[in-house]
C-alpha cells in the first residue's frame, strides 16, 4: 500500500500545476495502465518525450509519454497538457478515474518517485522545499537538497556508522578477545562521528535563518513617527499617521527588500501605559512581535523629550540579544540625541544610512546547513544513539549494547535520505512525510 488507500499497482491520476491556474493545466497519470488509460482517450500516443497534438473529448491538447523506468515516478507517466481552470481540469480527472485511474492524494507521484528509488527522501522534500520557497535563499538551498548534497553528506556518515556496527558485531561471539586497542578506536570513531553530527546540528539554526525572512519591527513610544517612517521605508502609505498618540492598535507589516535582502517590515503601537482596553491591547500585539524579531529600530521623535520609562523600555529590548537600532526620527526639527541615528521620515535622503543600519546590523545570512527540520530530529537521535554506544564501550558493558546503540545511529542518519541498508523505511514515517505534500506532487 501506498499513501491515502491507493495500491501500489493502481494508476494514479493528479493535477500536476498547481493554482491560481495560468493558461495551461498539467494532467499527470502514472503507473502500470497510463498509457492504456490515456490512448483509451487521445489515441495513440507520441513518440517518448516528444510532446504531441491530440484531441480529447474535443479539445486540442498536447500530451507527453514517458515511459518508466525514465519518468519522474519511475513508472509509465503520461502528461496531458490542457486548458486550465478548474472545471475543464475537473472534467478531464473525470474521464480518467472513468477509465480506471485513482485518485492521487498529497504526493503519492513523489512518494512513487521515491519508491521506485528515483530520488532519495531528502530529495524529495528539496523538490516540496523548492515549490514552498518564499526567498532567494530558501530557493537556493532546496535546490541544492534536490541536487542531492545533502544526501551525499548524509551517506559518508551512514556508511562509516553502518561499517563500525559490523565490525562490533564480528566481535559478539567472542568478546573476550577484543583488543583493547580496537575498544578504543571504535570509541574514537563514535566520537568522530558524534562530532560531524554536532557540526550539522550547530549549522542549523543558521540555515533555517538564512532561509527565512528577517522580521524587523518598529517600537518606541507614541507619537515617534514610526508609522510614518515605516511608510517612508515602503514607498507608499500603508500605515495610518497621525498627531495623535495612540494612532496604531494592530501591528501592520509589510515586505521590503533592502540591499537585495527580503525582509519583513513590522510597525507597532506605541508603548505606553493607557486606561484604553484597546490601546493597552495593542501595546500587548506589539510585545509579541518584539519577542518574535530579528531586528529591532528603537525609535523617539527629535520633538520628545526622552524618558526613563522608555529608556527602561529600549534597555529591556537591549537585554534579549535581539539587534536594536536606536533612531531619533524627525531630524528635520533638530536633534537631542547626537549619538543615535538622525532620520527623517519627511527627507527620503535620511533613510539611505537607515537602510545600511538595517542591512548591517541584519548580516550576511549565515550559510548554514541545508537540512530541514526532520533532518534535524534524525540527526539528532542519531548523535544521542552514538553518545550511548560511545558509554558502553566506555563502561564496558558489553558489545551487544554497543552494537544496538550504533544499529540505532545508522537507522537514524539512514531515514534522512531513506535509505538506512537496514531494511525499508516504515510505511507510518513515509506517510507522516508526504501527507504534507499537496496533491499533485
Ligand atoms: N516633522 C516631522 N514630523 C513627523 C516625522 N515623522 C512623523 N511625523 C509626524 O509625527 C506624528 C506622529 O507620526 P506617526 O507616524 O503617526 O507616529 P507613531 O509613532 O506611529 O505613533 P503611534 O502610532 O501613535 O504610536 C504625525 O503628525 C507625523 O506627521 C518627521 O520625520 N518629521
Ligand atoms: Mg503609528
Amino acid at each position: 500500500m501506498v499513501g491515502t488507500g491507493v495500491v501500489a499497482s493502481d494508476t494514479l491520476v493528479g493535477i500536476a500545476t498547481g493554482s491560481p491556474d495560468g493558461g495551461v493545466a498539467i494532467v499527470r497519470l502514472s503507473g502500470p495502465r497510463a498509457r492504456a488509460i490515456a490512448e483509451a482517450q487521445v489515441g495513440a500516443l507520441p513518440a517518448p518525450r516528444v510532446l504531441g497534438l491530440r484531441n480529447l473529448a474535443g479539445e486540442a491538447i498536447l500530451v507527453a509519454w514517458m515511459p518508466g523506468p525514465r519518468s519522474f515516478t519511475g513508472e509509465d507517466v503520461v502528461e496531458l497538457h490542457i486548458h486550465a481552470g478548474a472545471c475543464n481540469v475537473a472534467s478531464v480527472l473525470e474521464l480518467m478515474l472513468a477509465a480506471g485511474a485513482s485518485a492521487a492524494g498529497p504526493g503519492d507521484f513523489s512518494r512513487r518517485a521515491f519508491e521506485h528509488g528515483r530520488l532519495s527522501l531528502d530529495q524529495v522534500e528539496g523538490i516540496a522545499a523548492l515549490i514552498g520557497a518564499r526567498t532567494q535563499a530558501a530557493l537556493a538551498q532546496a535546490k541544492r537538497l534536490v541536487a542531492g548534497e545533502l544526501g551525499r553528506e548524509v551517506e559518508v556518515v551512514r556508511a562509516a556508522l553502518e561499517q563500525l556496527r559490523i565490525e562490533v558485531e564480528a566481535n559478539l561471539d567472542f568478546p573476550e578477545d577484543v583488543a583493547a586497542a580496537d575498544e578504543l578506536r571504535w570509541a574514537d570513531e563514535c566520537q568522530h562521528l558524534q562530532a560531524e553530527l554536532e557540526r550539522w546540528l550547530a549549522r542549523y539554526e543558521a540555515g533555517r535563518r538564512a532561509r527565512a525572512k528577517p522580521r524587523v519591527v518598529l517600537a518606541g513610544p507614541p507619537n515617534a513617527g514610526k508609522s510614518a517612517l515605516f511608510n517612508a521605508l515602503l514607498g507608499r502609505r500603508r500605515a495610518l499617521v497621525s498627531a495623535q498618540p495612540g494612532t496604531t492598535r494592530d501591528f501592520v507589516e509589510a515586505e521590503l527588500t533592502i540591499a537585495g535582502r527580503e525582509l519583513t517590515v513590522v510597525d507597532t503601537a506605541g508603548l505606553r501605559p493607557s486606561d484604553d482596553i484597546l490601546e493597552r491591547a495593542g501595546v500587548e500585539l506589539g510585545r509579541e512581535q518584539l519577542a518574535g524579531a530579528d531586528l529591532v529600530l528603537w525609535i523617539e521623535g527629535s520633538d520628545q523629550p526622552t524618558r526613563p520609562d522608555w529608556q527602561r523600555e529600549r534597555e529591556a529590548i537591549a537585554d534579549t540579544e535581539v539587534p536594536t537600532i536606536a533612531v531619533e526620527n524627525k531630524a528635520d526639527l533638530g536633534r537631542q540625541r547626537p549619538t543615535w541615528l538622525g532620520v527623517s521620515a519627511i527627507d527620503p535622503a535620511t533613510l539611505e544610512p537607515l537602510r545600511a543600519a538595517i542591512s548591517g546590523a541584519l548580516g550576511e545570512p549565515g550559510e548554514g546547513w541545508i537540512g530541514l527540520a526532520r533532518h534535524r530530529d534524525r540527526a539528532h537521535e542519531a548523535k544521542l544513539a552514538l553518545a550511548e554506544a560511545r558509554e558502553q564501550l566506555q563502561a564496558s558493558a558489553g558489545l551487544e549494547l554497543v552494537a544496538f546503540a550504533l544499529a540505532q545511529a545508522q537507522q537514524r542518519v539512514g531515514e534522512i535520505t531513506g535509505h538506512t541498508g537496514l531494511g525499508p523505511i516504515g510505511a507510518t514515517m513515509l506517510d507522516a512525510i508526504f501527507s504534507r505534500f499537496c496533491i499533485g506532487k
